[in-house]
């Protein structure tokens, strides 16, 4: 027991040694010179031997290091002794001794059908991990705050140990003050007989006022992604609009789509989705996506040596990934919302976490894969440290380049119709 605490302390006294000044010497000399130190061991850090020694070193510590100043022992210490104490009894506890400061995460259109799919999944630590505190800032429209108000009351009642606070509003600057994770979901959707102009430019007016806000107030290191459709291009205006941020940190969700594909490999080849790596999905979250399976590896072999069945993947795979959210429309009378909460969890928490898998995610193109900048186009990922960069020089068969160069082509369109709120 007093070995380890003294190994504790001598951290501790480093740390001390640094703000002194004088690091080198006192590092080498600490763990020797803390013998000497020597009391009875004691049963627990709370047991008055224990305390005595503490201040004891607390007193020597500073010494040791050369520090210029030594401090006194007194209630000024009270603190450190008191984390020594709680530090004891998480470590009884079998729990992480140090909690993590909770961090803030803001979603619009909180209310609505993806929204309330999230919301739980973030707050039980699915997104972040199951040692992040969160805060939660619910986002909605004027007229759905009374919903918000259930939703709020809901996430109450789970009684979730890592939600430590929700702040429901209809105010963005304040919705999005000091936000890590941002989850783009609300937009306007297309109402009958509405153009896909007028959509684009509606939601382009809703994802330029974003971009203002999360600029003004999120914190510097925010990571956002989008999820509202026209989701690359409500992505490309919403970073726009973000003058003081970095492109780099806005993505538009095209894991719903890799998410969907993967499945429907796993059911063609029999295979688990749990073997199945490198399934990418290029280009636009729209039925002009396309989705790749030529670097695809099921249990490490090449996928479509498995499969041998190009027709499948050009006249079923590819449009059945392609109209999936349609057929579900068609088939459930509502909108794929459980899937796409799984699908922004799954790509939050592989950006925020990294990840050893391939993720396709939308990336402001740069001249990759003939890719030029202006739109954010989707490729396969590799993330580590909360960065995101694409697997490059990938061979490209002209059925692929063909294919991407459809979503390439629809991207530079969606650009040109909104290119007056890209100013
Ligand atoms: P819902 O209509 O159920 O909910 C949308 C919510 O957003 C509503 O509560 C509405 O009040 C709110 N809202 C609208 N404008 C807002 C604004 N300016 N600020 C804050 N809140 C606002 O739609 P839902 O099914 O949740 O879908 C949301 C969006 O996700 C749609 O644009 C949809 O097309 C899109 N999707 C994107 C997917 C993707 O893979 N990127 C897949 C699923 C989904 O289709």
């Amino acid at each position: 027991m007093m070995r380890s605490t003294g190994v504790r302390l001598a951290n501790c006294g480093i740390s001390a040694v640094r703000t002194a000044g004088r690091p080198s010497v006192a590092a080498r000399s600490f763990s020797s010179e803390l013998d000497f130190l020597g009391s009875a061991p004691a049963k627990s850090m709370k047991d008055p031997s224990s305390r005595a020694l503490w201040e004891k070193i607390l007193l020597e510590v500073p010494k040791i290091a050369g520090a210029s100043e030594i401090p006194k022992v007194g209630p000024k210490y009270e603190g450190l002794l008191k984390f020594m104490d709680g530090l004891e009894d998480s470590l009884k506890a079998g729990q992480s001794a140090v909690e993590k400061p909770p961090v803030t995460v803001a979603v619009t259109g909180a209310a609505g059908a993806i929204g309330y799919a999230t919301l739980f999944r973030i707050a039980s630590g699915q997104m972040l991990g199951p040692d992040q505190p969160v805060i939660l800032n619910l986002i909605e429209l004027p007229g759905a705050m009374n919903a918000l108000k259930g939703v709020v009351m809901e996430l109450q009642d789970c009684a979730f140990p890592l939600l430590r606070g929700i702040n429901a509003t209809d105010n963005l600057e304040q919705g999005f003050a000091d936000v890590k994770y941002a989850l783009l979901v609300g937009a306007k959707p297309r109402g009958p007989g509405m153009e896909r102009g007028d959509l684009l430019k509606d939601n382009g007016a809703i994802f330029t006022k974003q971009g203002a806000a999360i600029n003004k107030t999120a914190h510097r290191d925010i990571k956002v992604l989008v999820v509202g459709n026209p989701a690359n291009t409500n992505c490309l205006i919403a970073a726009t609009a973000a003058k003081d941020l970095s492109p780099t940190q806005f993505t538009a969700m095209m894991r719903l789509d890799q998410d969907r594909a993967i499945a429907q490999l796993a059911a063609k080849a029999n295979a688990a989705v749990k073997d199945i790596d490198r399934v990418i999905i290029w280009g636009n979250h729209s039925a002009n996506q396309y989705p790749d399976i030529h670097h695809a590896r099921i249990g490490g072999k090449r996928a479509l040596d498995l499969v041998k069945d190009d027709a499948w993947m050009k006249k079923d795979f590819i449009p059945n990934v392609q109209k999936r959210g349609a057929a579900i429309i068609a088939a459930r009378g509502a909108s794929s919302a459980a899937s796409a909460a799984s699908a922004a969890i799954h790509c939050m928490r592989d950006w925020a976490l990294g990840t050893d898998q391939w993720i396709s995610m939308a990336l402001p193109s740069n001249g990759e894969y003939g890719v030029e900048k202006g739109i954010y186009f989707s490729y396969p990922c590799i993330s580590r440290f909360g960065t995101l960069a694409p697997v490059l020089n990938l061979p490209v068969d002209p059925y692929s380049a063909e294919m991407m160069e459809k979503s390439r082509k629809e991207l530079f369109e969606e650009r040109d119709a909104v290119a007056a709120l890209l100013k």
